[in-house]
Order: C-alpha cells, then structure tokens, then sequence
C-alpha cells in the first residue's frame, strides 16, 4: 500500500528510500548526568563535560529547541509528517535492584533508542544507566502507532541489569591516554563486557535485508547475536572500526547515502578484509570529507565527525549540518541535493542529523543489496 499523510503505516528497510515520517527529538530538561561508567569512557580526558553534571543551560536548552523546531518545520513544508517525543522528568533519578544514578540524559536523541526495521520498532536495551528509561518519551506515539496501524509490531529488546559486571574496570581509570585507547580499540577491548546483551539502535545501520552493527562501547557482541536472533530474516554483520577511541554509535563513522555508495569516516576506516562484503557486491566506500570545526560546540559527547551525521530524505537529496561546508561540497559532487540545515547548537543534546530523527515511513520494500 502507498503511503499517505492521512493514515499511520511504520515500515522503513533502510537509510536512503524517499523519507515520508520521522521522529525529530526535543531538548526540553535535557540533563548532564552525573558520573557512570560507560557514559565517563566516552567523554574525552580533555573534554569540558569532565566533572561536570545537571540540568542543561536553560538558554541552551531553548537554542537546541529552536533549531529543532526549525528543521521539523524544514520536513513538514516538504510533506514529511514529523512526529515529536513527549519529555518526561529527566532529573528525576532512576533506581532499580541492580543501581542507582541520580539523573537521566533527554529525549535526544530518538535514533540511539528505537530501531526501525520493517513494520517493527524496536526499544534498545541501552548502555548507559541515565538512558535506561529513556523508551518512556516515545511509550505515547508507539501507542499511537500500534493503535493505529494493525501491521504495526511495537517491541522492546530485555531490559539489562547494568551491575557493574557490565563495565570494565580499566576503562573507569582518570587518565587513559588516547594511545591505550586506540590500542585497546584494535583489540576490541570495549568499556562494555560481554555480561548480558547490550545494543544502542544507533549501532545499526538498515541496509535492506542486511543490518550493520557496530561492536564497541554501546553495543557487544551478545548484544549483535541478540539482533541475529531477533531478526531471523536478516543477515546481522558486525563491523568495528580501529582508528576510533571513543566507538559509539556507527552514523558518524559509515553512512550509506544511497544504494551503492557509502562515506566512511577516513580516521576511522573499516578494516580491508571487512570491506571486502562491500567491495564484492559492488558497493563503493569513499573518504567522508573533512568536518569544518576542530572543536566540538560546548559540553558536547560527540566528535567533530558530527558532520557526515546527515539524513538522505531520498535517492537524490540528503540534509546537511549548514556550517559544514565541506561535507555539503562533497555531497553535491556526489550528485545529491544539499539542503542545509542549522543544528550545531543542539550537537550538545546527543548529536546530529540522523541522531536527532527516527525512521517511521520510507517508500521502498526490503531489497537484497548483497545477493
Ligand atoms: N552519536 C554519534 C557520536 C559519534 C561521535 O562522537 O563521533
């Protein structure tokens, strides 16, 4: 069936088809949570976040805010319907049996949450204890969905226990160095062990009937064979990519554009043999341009590297960081239409383009891009 603004269908197989629904986050409450280990391996030693924690600047909060505000209107004047989370309150602390930490982190971004793939959104198990309800915010549309669409399968990975048998010691040390870091990368020495099953949904990539899972701080192997099992029909590969101390989250390291064609982080390169699965089914890997900052924007977890984080609305056309004015130029030489859109000051919140959205319509049915 078509789609149409009139009726609720979920079903999206993969990054690039013609984008119809989506999710956008919000900053409101957004919170720096206190200290914890998998959040703390992420923060660089050098960071401005180190020791810090509470709720966001509020005058940051409402920037954040505006400029996503901006983009959902951006989406919907090109007939995208655009769908917004409901915060909840983020300094409450989250206690279970197993921990305790004293606040949450936001509902930004959507994409590190919910996993769309098919008819199916999947909740992630998460990795970060302040994220551990993080699924509530988005709990009213997946009601919405499920009430609406009858194909509509609504699912949440098992809640993980997160006890300190989930983190590595090493990993807690105040000052690491980036060499070990890199180091202990190559090796696929991650903050996360292999206790329980952990996965991030922005670890995976949707190509069709192959799903790209990134092994590193956020996801674990356990968490990848979960996947496997999850999605029987798929064909699960897990990637990892060396050159990257601080592996979370695989969208601003390989980002697919289109059939064919992938932008590959060049400090983070997939490793020969395992671009070997691209290259045989003809899929070309090139250097992601450069970003334009050397820095992050403030209080920032993420890189710079935010700048290839962009959404493709479809085959032709793809949203870009407007500062970045180097991944823009290599997009276009790409032949895809840029539009830009101002995000910078929300990079603070959890990310960039394709963090701060949710699939829930792409035209398009689940191809084989790896026959
Ligand atoms: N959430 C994506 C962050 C990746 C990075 O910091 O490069």
């Amino acid at each position: 069936m078509n789609w149409s603004p009139d009726k609720t269908q979920v079903k999206s197989w993969n990054e690039w088809d013609t984008l119809r629904h989506v999710i956008v986050g919000k900053a409101d409450d957004c919170h720096i949570p206190p200290e914890e280990p998998a959040l703390d391996a992420k923060v660089p030693e050098d960071s401005d976040m180190r020791g810090q924690w509470g709720r966001r600047p509020q005058e940051t909060i409402d920037r954040a805010n505006e400029l996503l505000d901006t983009f959902t209107d951006t989406l919907r004047k090109r007939g995208i319907r655009v769908d917004r989370p409901t915060p909840t309150d983020f300094s409450k602390p989250v206690t279970t049996p197993d921990f305790h930490t004293d606040s949450q982190f936001g509902c930004m971004p959507p994409r590190d949450v919910l996993l769309t793939v098919g008819h199916e959104i999947l909740e992630a198990t998460m990795s970060y204890r302040c994220r551990w309800f993080e699924y509530l915010c988005y709990r009213p549309l997946m009601q919405q969905y499920w009430e609406e669409d009858p194909n509509f399968r609504h699912e949440a990975a098992p809640k993980p226990r997160l006890t300190d048998a989930d983190y590595h010691d090493d990993y807690l040390s105040e000052a690491i160095g980036i060499e070990k870091r890199l180091q202990w990368t190559a090796e696929k020495h991650f903050v996360t062990t292999e206790e329980e099953p952990l996965f991030d949904a922005a670890d995976v990539l949707r190509f069709g009937k192959d799903l790209i899972v990134q092994h590193g701080f956020t996801t674990n192997l356990k968490g990848i064979e979960w996947l496997r099992r999850h999605f029987p029909d798929h064909r699960v590969r897990a990637v990892n990519f060396p050159g990257d101390p601080y592996p979370i989250h695989i969208d601003a390291t390989f980002t697919p554009l289109r059939p064919g064609l992938i932008l590959n982080n060049p400090n983070r390169r997939l490793p020969d043999e395992q671009r070997d699965y691209f290259k045989k089914n003809d899929w070309e890997i090139v250097d992601a341009a450069q970003p334009a900052h050397n820095t992050p924007p403030p209080l920032c977890y993420s890189s710079t590297w935010l700048s290839m984080n962009v959404l493709v609305l479809d085959l032709k056309t793809v949203c870009v960081e407007a500062s970045e004015v180097y991944q823009m130029e290599q997009m276009e030489k790409l032949g895809m239409e840029v539009i830009p859109v101002e995000l910078r000051d929300a990079y603070a919140f959890g990310g960039g383009l394709h963090c701060c959205t949710a699939d829930v319509y792409r035209d398009g049915d689940c191809e084989d891009y790896f026959p």
